[in-house]
């Protein structure tokens, strides 16, 4: 009989942590999990795929642990000698990590290091590949259009100078010691579970409230930044699939589409069905529905100390070395979105 692969996942309880534990639970992996311990519960994400800690067979179990703590790290690591490591914990809000710029590095950066230390000391190399959860912010102010993974990085915040430590230590540990580790420099991807503060959701919510009568404006910062969105059930699989090549190596995981803050909030009024204008130029640029209420307004609170302007990636290494491709368009992650949150609210 062959032995079932162990994944051990950093970030599980994130919005790619429980897209990544179904799709491998459905591959047949023994899933493991580190969660951080918090105040208020932080597993809504995992719940569907919870199994009681004394039910007799099971495929997804829970340790508690931090990236910022080696030992804990070093100890699970151990314990459950995994053969694929995924790196998805991460003070991950681009805007928060102005603010908390230490605790970022010390998550972001130093925690991979951690988790590459553990696999060495334990003379895990041979048993245990490793992926880090890279970021088209390291592109920050970008260097060429579009960009791919021989595009130089330039961060633009705290959150994308960890990252850049984290791909360049992901990559020296591959090359010192031979561990199978693989950097994903992964664009923007969304969901209906993504965090409640990126922008999308953020739009999502807001105008289904604003649907529903129990908002009147939605807030944004910079509505011309221009990103590239997909969605996190493709993009996990693109993780999975870094980890199944004869050699370690480094992809960039694009839609190859790029769309405006504001163009987006214009595809959920359309799929909300609401008759919509904007008016007025820069930050005094505002979205009015038909009765003249205003939707959408700017507000320098969400600006940004630095902002990257504009993402745009190219995916060919790993549609040709990966066989894989986006699958759903930001129609269908649009249309996903706003049914889940109309009904969410509905029913809050
Ligand atoms: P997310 O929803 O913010 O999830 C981050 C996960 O990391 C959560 O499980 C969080 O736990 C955990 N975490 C945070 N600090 C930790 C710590 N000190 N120790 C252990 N766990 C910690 O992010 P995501 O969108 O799923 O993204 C996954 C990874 O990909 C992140 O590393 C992110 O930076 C990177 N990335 C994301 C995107 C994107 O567009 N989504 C694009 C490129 C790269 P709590 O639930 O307790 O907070
Ligand atoms: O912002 C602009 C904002 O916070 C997108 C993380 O997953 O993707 C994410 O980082 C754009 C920016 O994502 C608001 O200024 C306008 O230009 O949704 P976001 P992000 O910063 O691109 C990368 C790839 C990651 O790796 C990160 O972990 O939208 N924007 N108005 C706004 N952004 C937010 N959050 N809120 C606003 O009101």
């Amino acid at each position: 009989m062959m032995k079932k692969k162990i994944a051990l996942i950093f970030g599980v309880t994130g919005q790619d942590g429980s897209y990544l534990s179904s799709f491998l639970i459905k591959k047949g992996y023994l899933v493991h999990g580190v969660k951080r311990r918090s105040s208020s519960l932080n597993t809504s994400r995992i719940d569907h795929i919870y199994q009681d800690p004394f039910a007799k067979k099971r495929n997804f179990f829970l340790h508690y642990g931090d990236v910022t703590d080696a030992i804990s790290v070093s100890t699970i690591i151990k314990k459950i000698k995994p053969t694929e490591i995924y790196n998805l914990a991460a003070q991950s809000h681009v805007s928060v990590s102005f603010e908390v710029p230490e605790y970022t590095a010390n998550a972001d950066a130093i925690g991979a290091l951690r988790i590459l230390e553990a696999i060495k000391f334990h003379g895990f190399q041979r048993i245990t590949k490793f992926y880090q959860a890279g970021t088209s912010e390291m592109y920050g102010k970008v260097k060429e259009v579009p960009q791919s993974e021989k595009t130089p990085f330039y961060p633009r915040s705290p959150y994308g100078v960890a990252k850049v430590y984290a791909h360049w230590i992901t990559i020296n540990y591959r090359e010192a010691y031979n561990i199978f580790a693989c950097n994903g420099i992964l664009f923007n991807h969304e969901s209906p579970v993504r965090g409640e503060t990126f922008v999308t959701r953020k739009v999502v919510i807001g105008l289904c409230k604003i649907k529903l009568k129990k908002q009147k404006t939605l807030y944004l910062g910079n509505i011309n930044a221009k990103r590239d969105w997909g969605h996190a059930k493709d993009y996990v699989e693109a993780m999975w699939k870094m980890l199944q090549q004869k050699k370690p190596s480094d992809y960039v995981i694009s839609t190859g589409k790029q769309y405006t803050v504001k163009q987006f909030v214009n595809l959920v009024l359309n799929e909300l069905s609401i008759k919509f204008i904007w008016k007025g130029r820069g930050i005094n640029e505002k979205c009015f529905d038909e009765f003249d209420n205003c939707i959408v307004a700017c507000d320098k609170e969400y600006f940004r100390p630095l902002e990257v302007d504009t993402l745009l990636g190219d995916s060919r290494k790993a549609r040709k070395e990966l066989k894989w491709k986006p699958r759903i368009s930001i129609k269908e992650l649009v249309k996903e979105m706003v049914d889940y949150d109309l009904k969410k609210i509905i029913n809050d």
